[in-house]
């Protein structure tokens, strides 16, 4: 039984088995990370605005032809210099809410909102 398979399994049966709180706060636990691709593109990060939960994986992929970063605005991250066609990932945590920008191009601005 692959991870996929486990998880999904343990959410039908915390869904069958139990209901209430308890119930909704396992199925949450339980829940696959997503990954979310944000492009750059334009002079754009795209989508701009972005409501992520922890642990799930987000991903910036540079499609212009000069470099990029996405850099927090209060520099507790950052993907580092981005060339073109070039991708980072990243797995989200509480320190990743908040406004980010390209430290190249700081008009290029963008959000994550961390639930
Ligand atoms: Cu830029």
């Amino acid at each position: 039984m692959d991870r996929r398979t486990f998880l999904s399994g343990m959410a039908t049966v915390s869904t069958v088995a139990i209901v209430g709180a308890v119930a909704a706060q396992l199925a949450r636990s339980a829940q696959p990370s997503t990954l979310h691709t944000i492009e750059i593109t334009e002079f754009r990060f795209s989508p701009s605005a972005l409501n992520v939960r922890k642990g799930d994986r987000v991903k910036w992929i540079n499609l212009d032809i000069v470099p990029h970063t996405a850099t927090a605005l209060n520099s507790n991250w950052d993907t580092g210099e981005l060339k073109p066609n070039e991708s980072a990932e990243i797995v989200v945590h509480e320190g990743h809410n908040g406004p980010y920008f390209c430290a190249y191009h700081p008009m290029m601005k963008a959000g994550l909102t961390v639930n």
